[in-house]
């Protein structure tokens, strides 16, 4: 049992996110100057400041925890948890003040996710989950849609920078999904997707190729709100997964098989 409270833990998280979604807004009307981590892969100064005033909550309160962060990497202690953050995701549509962006801190305890904060912008919708308590959005209890086939269903996913084998397959598996469903969207920003799965405004997502601070908040959010977690093959999977698939438990198996059936 964690001998912190959760609650203590979540307002940490909460007041983080919060900080940082101030520092990022006020960003946003100023230049945003990008610089490249690949071709593609951008970071901004906003990224890295968002990033020190997390770490710096996190540390006022917790001196001994492990922290996971985007940009600056992995700070490990003799610690049973381990924050994990993205300061900015969503970081290309940031720069092109492309409205679909957030904060992710995800809060894991021996390697379970024990809590999570993603603060959606520039909505500023804060989604909020503690295992076991189940997940929240703005403080209302969320639960996933209850969509039962696939040709009813709306689907969100996502694309690595590396243009890759995964990268092809997803785009086949783009255009066989929006073939067989109301459609699919690509918002460039996955914290924010898989909470818009776990609140039910879409109801699956899946993606190549994703980080663990792309999606370590987001797993506890999305199983809190009743979804159905795992790798793109239908696997259990965790943080260390590069694919992920989250669905309704209606729709979870009937992914599988398309998947499946549509690579091979
Ligand atoms: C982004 C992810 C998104 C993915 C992008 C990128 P970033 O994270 O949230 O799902 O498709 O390629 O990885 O780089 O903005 O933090």
């Amino acid at each position: 049992m964690p001998h912190i409270s959760n609650d203590n833990i979540l307002n940490v998280a909460v007041e983080a996110a919060l900080a940082a979604s101030d520092y990022i807004m006020e960003a946003l009307d100023r230049p945003r100057i990008e610089n490249h981590k690949g071709a593609t892969d951008l970071v901004t100064e906003t990224d890295l400041g968002s990033e020190r005033i997390i770490k710096a909550i996190i540390r006022s309160s917790y001196k001994d925890h492990s922290i996971l962060a985007e940009e600056t990497g992995k700070e490990v202690n003799n610690s049973d948890y381990l924050w994990i953050i993205d300061p900015l995701d969503g970081t290309t549509n940031f720069v092109h003040g492309y409205p679909s962006f957030g904060v992710s801190i995800g809060v894991y305890y021996k390697n379970e996710p024990l809590v999570s904060a993603v603060l959606e912008m520039p909505t500023l919708r804060l989604y909020t989950a503690v295992q076991g308590l189940g997940a929240f959005c703005e403080g209302d209890p969320i639960e996933t849609a209850k969509t039962t086939k696939l040709k009813d269903s709306l689907l969100v996913t996502g694309f690595g920078y590396e243009h890759g084998d995964n990268w092809n397959k997803n785009m086949k598996l783009f255009k066989h999904f929006t073939d067989i469903t109301h459609g699919v969207r690509r918002l460039g920003a996955a914290a924010i997707d898989i909470c818009h799965v776990a609140c039910g405004k879409a109801d699956v997502y899946w993606e190549y190729d994703i980080k663990p601070w792309d999606i370590a908040a987001g797993i506890l959010i999305a199983k809190e709100a009743g979804c159905i977690v795992s790798d793109l093959s239908g696997n259990d999977t965790d943080i260390s997964t590069d694919n992920l698939l989250i669905a309704n438990k209606f729709l979870h198996d009937e992914m599988i098989v398309q998947i499946r059936n549509h690579l091979n």
